[in-house]
């Protein structure tokens, strides 16, 4: 490696501070106190640091955030780190597991692992076919509670705390909103039932909540209109009323870029006829908005759409 290559591969402080979430000053402060993150000097003093300490400094930034004191983890390497926040990259069975739940757990994160696998690879062969086994093998409300919504929730993790990369977890969004889409239209057609309108509220880039739902809202008799991303008030309004929907699902994430989601749920709420009940959920649905049904778990939105659609009397 040529020197400016190496020059390449160092930050300054401020960069390691933006790319870490941890403040310049606490990084001045490990150094002294830990030796860690090491830095080298220019000739001018200034510090300079590898690039590759980003993903564990991410790694120990997220275990302070899980309430792990400094002088516990600030040493670790990136795989120790991984171990201690359950992240250890390719899970062991465990031999000791006697109770059928707990088998039932531990094959399933090794299921969930397998899948991460093939995301480092950027395998999509084995990643569709793992999801379409899965999902012939456990039906669609087991997939999305046990499989897809765990999926997502350890790729998020795995990105924070570094083991995956941005291109890692687009390409695991796209493929399993790929796979979602696919299913949900398939139940969806021919289907001549009530009418159910999916949306997410304008400024929202996160879609695979509302696939989910989608998913659910299928194995009802509802026929899905379904509207995705970052739909304009007035659209979903419009929509629902000539449409004559008898229901509006919103999943609302917790991305902060958004429009307030409370001002948006409360302008279709008071624009909309009450006899359109609406569902919202997502992490970042808020809470006791009157007249809009607040609801997270799909074994739940599942059960609320049988009794709902039983008060429809619909044949
Ligand atoms: C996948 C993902 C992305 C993908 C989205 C791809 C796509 N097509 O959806 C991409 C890469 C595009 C992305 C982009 C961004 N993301 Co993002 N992303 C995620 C990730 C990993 C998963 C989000 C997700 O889909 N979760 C699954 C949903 C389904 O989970 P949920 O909202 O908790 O909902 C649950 C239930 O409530 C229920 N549910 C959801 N909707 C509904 C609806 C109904 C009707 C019902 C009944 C139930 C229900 O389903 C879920 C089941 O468990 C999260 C991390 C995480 N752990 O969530 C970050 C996260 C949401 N993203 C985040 C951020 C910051 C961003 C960016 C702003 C990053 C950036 N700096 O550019 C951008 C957004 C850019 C923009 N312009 O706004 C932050 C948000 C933090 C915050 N509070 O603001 C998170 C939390 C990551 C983090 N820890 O920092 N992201």
């Amino acid at each position: 490696m040529t020197k400016a290559d190496k020059m390449e591969n160092l930050i300054s402080i401020g960069e390691l501070a933006r790319l870490t979430g941890i403040t310049t000053h606490t990084l001045r402060v490990w150094e002294k106190r830990y030796g860690t993150p090491h830095s080298q000097r220019l000739p001018s003093g200034h510090r300079r640091y590898p690039k590759e300490d980003v993903p564990r400094l991410r790694a120990i930034a997220k275990a302070l955030e899980s309430g792990y004191r400094a002088s516990k983890v600030v040493s670790g390497t990136l795989e120790e780190l991984q171990g201690l926040m359950g992240l250890k990259p390719f899970i062991e069975p465990n031999s000791n597991s006697t109770s059928t739940e707990e088998a039932k757990i531990s094959s399933n994160e090794m299921l969930i692992e397998r899948w991460v696998k093939g995301i480092h690879m950027y395998d999509d062969d084995s990643l569709l076919q793992g999801f379409h086994q899965q999902w012939n093998k456990v039906g669609p409300l087991k997939f999305i509670m046990d499989c897809a919504a765990p999926l997502i929730e350890r790729v998020g993790t795995g990105w924070e705390t570094g083991e995956l990369t941005i291109p890692h977890e687009h390409f695991a969004t796209e493929c399993l909103s790929s796979f979602l889409t696919s299913k949900w239209r398939q139940l969806n057609s021919r289907k001549e039932g009530w009418t159910a309108i999916l949306a997410t509220l304008p400024g929202e880039t996160h879609s695979l909540g509302l696939l989910m739902s989608a998913v659910v809202a299928s194995l009802s008799n509802a026929k899905i209109i379904y509207l995705g991303l970052n739909t304009p008030l007035e659209d979903i309004i419009a929509t629902a009323s000539k449409n004559n929907a008898d229901l509006l699902c919103i999943s609302v994430s917790s991305g902060e870029k958004q429009d307030d989601p409370e001002d948006g749920l409360l302008q279709i709420r008071k624009e909309l006829g009450k006899k359109i009940k609406i569902v919202a959920g997502g992490r970042g649905t808020p809470e006791n908005l009157p007249g809009v049904l607040k609801m997270d778990d799909f074994t739940k939105f599942n059960d609320w759409l049988g009794v709902f659609e039983s008060t429809l009397n619909f044949t």
